[in-house]
């Protein structure tokens, strides 16, 4: 009466936003989805859940926001796919030729691995880490597609060159993709960390961000249907230039053909950008794309893409949460 990945009755896909530890709004997600507990999994008798991953870090319910993807994953009612954080997590994990660890345990890093390290004993993490080296990295299901921060088939071949296939597993792919000057590595960087675009390059001022950080690029709109520079840099109005001033709009001077613009046609539903609120037009969804990342760890609404099968995204498909975490 379940569905399973390979069943053929499956009529659609919900395509879960980053979870970060929120697995009470994650229950309510699929409950209003009408997923249901049984046999040790939440299920649905005709969708599948597809994660975008970002199960980890930062929110108060680790353990069982895992424990309850993974049951959904293991029963075959729900796919996955890797977020930055898992990726983070194993490279946190695993010492490379220098004696290091591939992701350094500086202040920063741990800081923001903090939740997961302190929320889980040693075997639970070591259990869950091995879980994530089997995560693929993106998922095309026909008629949609789902990666956690940019769909962009040229890192996608070098990813299926330098390794095989859609999944980076072991410790020295790991390596590879935390090696800068390695193909993995921009390849990784773009996939599930979204690729950048130049300020400085374009005749801007570098910018402070909100932690104080001096920049030279800006998240890039791989989503954008726009050209320019206005259109495609990612900012906030938190950043500031060097001198501390507000920085001021940039100029709408056409950036070029940049190959990270989405132009295929077939939908592509991601996280990981941290969107606030409902879904926007041109912000938030295009007609081909679909972020779900509402910032839910922030008090924003865990949110879904339900999908039943149409080649352009409906704004009546999004499903929003706002789930109280504790
Ligand atoms: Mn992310």
């Amino acid at each position: 009466m379940w569905v399973r990945c390979d069943d053929q009755s499956v009529t659609g896909y919900d395509v879960i936003g980053d979870i970060h530890g929120c697995a009470n709004p994650l229950e309510s997600l699929l409950e209003a989805m009408g997923y249901q507990h049984a046999d040790g999994a939440y299920r649905h008798p005709s969708r599948q859940a597809v994660f975008v991953g970002d199960l980890i870090d930062r929110g108060p319910q680790q353990l069982r926001a895992l424990e309850l993807v993974k049951a959904m994953v293991d029963a075959g009612s729900a796919q996955i796919v890797m977020g930055n954080h898992e990726f983070n997590a194993v490279c946190y994990s695993i010492r490379g030729a220098d004696g290091e660890y591939l992701r350094r345990h500086s202040d920063k890093n741990a800081r923001q691995h903090q939740a997961f390290l302190e929320q889980l004993n040693a075997d639970q993490q070591q259990y869950y880490l091995d879980w994530f080296r089997t995560i693929p990295l993106w998922l095309d299901l026909g008629g949609l597609r789902v990666i956690h921060a940019c769909w962009h088939e040229p890192s996608m071949k070098v990813v299926e060159l330098e390794v095989g296939s859609n999944l980076i597993g072991t410790d020295a792919q790991f390596a590879a993709a935390s090696t800068e000057g390695h193909p993995l590595y921009d390849a990784i960087e773009t996939l599930v960390k979204g690729p950048e675009l130049s300020l400085t390059d374009h005749g801007q001022l570098p910018y402070l961000d909100k932690d104080g950080h001096q920049r030279s690029s800006s998240r890039l709109r791989w989503w954008s249907t726009g050209s320019t520079l206005r259109e495609l840099a990612e900012m906030t109005s938190t950043f500031t230039t060097p001198d501390g001033a507000p920085y001021p709009e940039l100029p709408s001077v056409t950036v070029g053909n940049d190959d990270h613009v989405y132009s295929g046609d077939v939908p592509v539903v991601y996280g990981h950008y941290w969107r606030t609120g409902t879904p926007e037009h041109g912000l938030d969804w295009t007609e081909r794309t679909a972020c779900v990342d509402f910032s839910a760890v922030k008090g924003g609404s865990l949110t879904a893409y339900r999908w039943l099968g149409e080649s352009t995204v409906q704004l009546d498909n999004y499903v929003q949460v706002l789930g109280k975490i504790t």
